[in-house]
């Protein structure tokens, strides 16, 4: 028998990797993890294909350890012994990042650094080739400089994270010229799913819209609603981090839907779905305002479709619609959808009577 393929994923837990957990194991991969102690469990995006490694059939493996601790990455690339690595940890909210800059960078930056050097050690010293991908993003084009922004489109980043993921970029483009690494960038814009952490933009609306529906919440705050966004699905995503390793060349794709939404328009969509009208309940903080924002994002997938043959399968309205029936069916509300038509007039009395309006 063959041995399965061996993955290694930072970031497992998060929402990015979840999704290309699921993607590998379905795909025949054993698949490894790294996950932060914690004093409260952090697995929930992932309990549902864990099996107990005492099982026979386990093949999804999680080990300790932070991309902040270089020996701990060390001894796990040993132990595990990947052909393929997804560097997808980080600290990931731009806001946070100008609360927290230092832990930013050192996780975001410094983390990939001290992963690459481990990989670089690793691969001169066995000799197995280890493919590796790296989470960039959108963020990193910050300031507007083209439209729509490719692979070719200069940096222009406006945040900590931002200015880490550029240098965890060029880093990556550094081990894969200066040592021969089988190294890619992934230049991600903004995917979203029902697993999205809960003080993004996207899923703070459709959690907050579920209370409001359910009638547990009046009101939410949210900071600049004019911001423009180019917003895929998860699941897409992933499907394009492992495209990339699975070329014959290492090479760096824009993944994008190639349109772009105000934060507005979101809003909209989600509201209007459940019948109601966001300006009754949105207000704002300017907390939630960032020091320097990104105002305009819209990527090119040209290269990603063309050499990886990669297509995003959802639509924003879908995306938007699909969070919030998530987020309903999770207070144990039916989706406002077609094919609860009898439904959706008995969600609209209940949600009037809940909210008052
Ligand atoms: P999440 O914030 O959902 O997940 C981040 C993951 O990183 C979590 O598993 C988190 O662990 C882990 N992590 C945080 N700090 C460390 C650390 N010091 N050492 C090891 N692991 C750490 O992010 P997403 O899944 O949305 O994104 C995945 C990656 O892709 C990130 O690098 C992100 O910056 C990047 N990206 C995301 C985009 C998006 O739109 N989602 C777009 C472009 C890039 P814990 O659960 O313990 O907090
Ligand atoms: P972003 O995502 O910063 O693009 O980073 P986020 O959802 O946080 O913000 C998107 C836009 O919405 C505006 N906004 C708010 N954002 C948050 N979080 N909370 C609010 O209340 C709010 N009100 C308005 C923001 O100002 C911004 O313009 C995400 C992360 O996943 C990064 O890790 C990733 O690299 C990029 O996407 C691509």
């Amino acid at each position: 028998m063959t041995q399965p393929k061996r993955a290694l994923i930072t970031g497992i837990t998060g929402q990015d990797g979840s999704y290309l957990s699921e993607l590998l194991l379905e795909k025949g991969y054993e698949v490894h993890g790294i996950i932060r102690r914690t004093s409260t469990f952090n697995t929930d995006r992932i309990d549902h294909i864990y099996v107990d490694s005492h099982n026979p059939d386990a093949r999804l493996f999680l080990h300790y350890g932070d991309l902040t601790d270089g020996t701990t990455l060390r001894r796990i690339l040993e132990q595990v012994q990947p052909v393929e690595i997804y560097n997808l940890g980080a600290q990931s909210h731009v806001r946070v990042s100008f609360d927290s800059p230092e832990y930013t960078v050192d996780s975001v930056g410094m983390g990939t650094l001290r992963l690459l050097e481990a990989i670089r050690d690793y691969q001169q010293r066995t000799g197995i080739e280890v493919r590796f991908y790296q989470a960039g993003s959108s963020e990193m084009f910050g300031k507007v400089q083209e439209i729509p922004q490719k692979e070719t489109t200069p940096f222009y980043p406006r945040s900590p994270y931002a200015c880490a993921k550029v240098y965890a970029h060029w880093q990556t483009v550094n081990y894969r010229e200066s040592y021969g690494l089988f190294a890619c960038n992934g230049i991600l814009f903004n995917h979203e799913s029902p697993r999205r952490g809960e003080t993004f933009v996207t899923r703070k609306i459709t959690r907050a819209l579920a209370r409001i529906v359910a009638g547990s919440q009046k009101k939410m705050y949210l900071g600049n609603l004019d911001a423009k966004r180019d917003w895929g699905y998860a699941k897409d995503y992933v499907r394009a981090m492992w495209l990339m390793l699975q070329q014959s060349e290492p090479d760096d794709y824009v993944v994008a839907t190639g349109e772009t939404h105000e934060v507005r328009e979101f809003l909209e969509i989600a509201f209007g779905y459940v019948n109601l009208n966001w300006e009754d309940y949105v207000a704002f903080d300017e907390r939630y305002l960032r020091p320097a924002e990104v105002d305009l994002l819209i990527g090119d997938p040209a290269k990603a479709k063309r050499k990886l043959g990669w297509q995003p399968s959802v639509t924003f309205e879908e995306l938007v619609r699909l969070m919030v029936d998530a987020d309903l069916a999770a207070l144990g509300i039916p989706s406002p959808n077609g094919s609860h038509n009898g439904q959706l007039l008995l969600d609209n009395a209940y949600i009037r009577q809940n909210v008052g309006v």
